[in-house]
């Protein structure tokens, strides 16, 4: 991709809009903006093509968790999506094709990492800085960075001595042939759930070292007819109501989340089932039985993954890992296993992940440590008191354990572009007051300490070091629709 719109090292860009990132957000964002004819603005991004965690995750199976007729723009539906649940080279190319309708490449700005932002009272504008030297002034500020872009690579003794292959799921080396090859796995969340099965063929020996076991729900990746993608291109109507379909089956989850959790039993159930009909050692069965309420830890599907456990070459290593040796992996139990490959399936880092937007607001503050001071505040996952004029898309507490994320985002976008036209009326400046933000911290806050992920009885990457949940949206997406379809001008200083 060109960079010849990106300027120089040392140059500085001003523009009224500065986006950073070209995954959905963004893209979302700068498609509106056109939209809404305001297309004075440039976005950013470190890679050199749109896509986001699209782009970046490339591992055997990766596909989205959510039918892809809901994890689509709604302004860009797209009736030839081949699987019900699209793999990523199929969402990856989607992307760049809602990209490239919308000429966003001219846009933006590839190659350019972001590494801090400060306000300044002066000019009423934001200074943006990048890791090439490259500047921008801005008078809105959007984030587009979304929740999972940093790898977590958890540390164990001797990992550096090991003198095999080692890499992240988000980072897959796909020069590294694991044919043939003794191959460990660390981890079992969504990610290592989709690509284990892919690589079992392959691999001599597959050992899966397991910290804490997840729910998995049986799910055939159904492939749509030629003809169905047909029906859904001519007629509009069946697309819509297909993606009603999928919005409202998956809205129920919401239900048992939220609060009463014994609507959950019969979905623990069903992942019961899933075990025992895929596992037939008994040994191996309890092993990969959670023992916390299902929705606690993100659920997960997949109608491979356990019978790839069973095969005669698989393991589960439940011990936990005590150390590396330069040619394998010893668990807890003292037994050692020579592996030419370690793959980290390990997640990323989510709350802490904010830690790496450099921000500095009003008076000289840095939201890095008022975070770590006063916890992490926003209105609406949104906007934060002493940082005017800047964005969140998929802030904090606007994660989904059930249901597409894109959905999220776009309310978000359409609650930015509002709270811009207010800011308009006014100086051109808009910061929302502390007070309402406590009120909606607070508000949410109380909701999800009934929730099923605090009382499901896990620790997971829901939850922050002192273990309150700065994650997810604890209610119906409907409700956050609801909520932030108007802006309410009582809740903003100018
Ligand atoms: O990561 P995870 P992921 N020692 O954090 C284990 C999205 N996603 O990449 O459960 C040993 O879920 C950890 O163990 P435990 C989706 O939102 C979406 O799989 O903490 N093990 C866990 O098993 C998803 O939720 C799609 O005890 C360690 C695993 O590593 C999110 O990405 C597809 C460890 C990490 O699981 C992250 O999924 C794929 C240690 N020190 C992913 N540290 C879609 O389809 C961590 N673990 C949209």
């Amino acid at each position: 991709m060109s960079l010849s719109n990106a300027g120089t090292a040392a140059s500085t860009h001003t523009t009224r809009t500065l986006i950073i990132g070209t995954g959905f957000s963004g893209m979302g964002m700068a498609i509106q903006l056109l939209r809404n004819k305001q297309p004075d603005f440039i976005i950013i991004d470190k890679a050199h093509d749109f896509g986001g965690t699209w782009r970046e995750n490339t591992y055997p199976g990766c596909a989205c968790d959510v039918p892809s007729h809901m994890y689509s723009f709604s302004f860009e539906p797209n009736a030839r999506w081949t699987k019900l649940w699209a793999r990523q080279p199929e969402i990856f190319d989607y992307m760049r094709a809602v990209a490239e309708k919308h000429n966003l490449k001219s846009h933006t700005h590839f190659g350019r990492t972001f590494t801090g932002a400060a306000w300044n009272e002066t000019t009423q504008r934001w200074t943006v800085r990048t890791a090439e030297g490259v500047s921008y002034e801005a008078q809105y500020l959007v984030s587009g960075i979304g929740g999972l872009h940093i790898p977590s690579i958890p540390r164990f003794k001797g990992d550096d001595t090991f003198t095999g292959e080692r890499f992240h799921s988000a980072q897959w080396n796909h020069n590294v042939d694991l044919r043939g090859k003794r191959v460990a796995v660390i981890g079992t969340g969504a990610s290592a759930i989709q690509f284990v099965p892919e690589i079992v063929d392959q691999v001599k020996e597959l050992h899966l070292y397991q910290r804490t076991p997840a729910w998995v729900l049986p799910r055939t990746n159904v492939p749509i007819p030629g003809a169905a993608q047909t029906a859904l291109a001519k007629v509009p109507l069946a697309r819509r109501a297909v993606r009603n379909m999928i919005y409202w089956a998956s809205e129920s989850l919401a239900l048992g989340l939220n609060g009463n959790s014994n609507m959950m039993q019969p979905i623990e159930r069903l992942a019961k089932w899933n075990i025992d009909r895929s596992v037939p050692d008994p040994e191996l069965r309890r092993k990969l039985t959670p023992d916390y309420r299902i929705g606690c830890k993100r659920i997960l599907g997949s109608s491979t993954y356990y019978p790839a456990l069973a095969r005669e070459h698989s393991s589960v290593i439940t011990e936990g890992i005590r150390e590396f040796t330069p040619t394998g992996i010893i668990a807890n139990d003292g037994t050692e296993r020579e592996v030419d490959v370690v793959i980290y399936g390990t997640g990323f880092h989510v709350t802490d992940g904010f830690d790496s937007i450099d921000l500095t607001g009003r008076d000289g503050v840095n939201l890095k440590e008022q975070w770590a001071r006063a916890g992490m505040e926003t209105h609406l996952g949104i906007t934060i008191a002493g940082f005017p004029n800047a964005f969140f898309l998929l802030g904090p507490n606007t994660a989904l354990g059930h249901n597409s994320v894109v959905f999220m985002i776009e309310q978000q976008i359409g609650y930015i572009l509002s709270a811009m036209k207010l800011a308009d009326t006014k100086r051109g400046v808009i910061e929302v007051s502390a007070a309402a933000q406590r009120e909606f911290t607070n508000e949410i806050q109380s909701k999800l300490a009934t929730g099923v992920w605090s009382t499901g009885g896990c620790t997971s990457w829901y939850l922050d070091s002192q273990g309150l949940n700065r994650t997810i949206w604890p209610g119906f997406t409907f409700q956050y629709w609801s909520r932030t379809r108007r802006v309410n001008a009582a809740d903003f200083v100018f």
